[in-house]
């Protein structure tokens, strides 16, 4: 069972979806909880992919198979986590703001956020003030995530977070920010609770701004 869970990290690691999804039905078929396989296994591995990120090792492109393979993993474990009831860390919508279409840093994001434990609503792209604020109101996301390429779109990031103190639901909820031209000194000066750089950091600020750890 052991060797299946390193397996299944290499697999994450490696990018191989194929090795993933064949070892994560081979340990739920030896009877290895779901739970245990996501937190043992597969968010630790995605952990470590961020750090090799961070650190200069891993780039983008190897994120991305991670993630995949992350994912493909996922898809056979979701229906196992639902019998077990394993609750999510936290729920969160992401969405390129209004006027923006990149996409790519986003679902990077995502998929981050999906292997560190998140329920994730994707918003898509060219996401409005009102969208977000629905999230909150209509499906009770934690943490709202909004990426802009654009210096031109950027200013969406903050009638978003004016919009949500308009209607009284600032406190309800959490704001991240990112994407290439995005700041800290920009974060600051919008009200966001949070900017990351990149998309492993997003991951470890959302555990952050939800459960504090
Ligand atoms: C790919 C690309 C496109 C693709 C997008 C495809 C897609 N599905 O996303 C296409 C071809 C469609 C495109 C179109 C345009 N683009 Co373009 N595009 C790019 C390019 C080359 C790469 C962007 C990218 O994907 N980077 C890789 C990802 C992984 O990085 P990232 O998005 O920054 O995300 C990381 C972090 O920022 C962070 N992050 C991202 N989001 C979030 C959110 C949160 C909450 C957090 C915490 C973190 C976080 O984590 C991510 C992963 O680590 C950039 C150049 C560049 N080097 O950035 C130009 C660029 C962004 N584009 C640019 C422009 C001008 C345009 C167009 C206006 C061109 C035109 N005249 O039509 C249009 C705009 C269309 C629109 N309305 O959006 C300019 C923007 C200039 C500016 N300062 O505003 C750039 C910088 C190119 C340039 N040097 O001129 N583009």
């Amino acid at each position: 069972m052991a060797n299946k869970l390193e397996a299944i990290r290499e697999g994450i690691m490696d990018g191989d979806m194929h090795l993933v999804q064949e070892m994560v039905q081979a340990a739920l078929d030896e009877g290895m909880s779901a739970s245990d396989l996501l937190n043992k296994g597969m968010i630790e591995a995605m952990g470590e992919v961020g750090r090799l990120f961070e650190e200069g090792e891993y780039f983008v492109p190897e994120m991305l198979i991670a993630a995949r393979a992350m994912k493909a993993g996922l898809a056979i474990l979701k229906p196992k986590l639902v019998d077990e009831d394993v609750q999510p860390v936290g729920k969160v919508s992401a969405g390129t703001v209004k006027g923006d279409l990149h996409d790519i840093g986003k679902n990077l994001v995502c998929m981050m956020l999906e292997g560190a434990g998140f329920e994730i609503v994707d918003l898509g792209t060219d996401v409005s003030p009102e969208q977000f604020m629905k999230s909150v109101t209509e499906q009770g996301v934690d943490v709202i995530c909004m990426s802009a390429l654009l210096t031109t779109t950027m200013p969406n990031m903050k009638n978003t977070v004016d919009a949500l103190v308009e209607a009284g639901i600032r406190d309800d909820v959490k704001v991240m920010i990112g994407g290439a031209p995005v700041t800290q000194a920009y974060a600051d000066e919008i009200g966001a609770d949070g900017y990351a750089p990149d998309a492993s950091r997003a991951a470890s600020l959302a555990r952050e701004l939800v459960v504090g750890a």
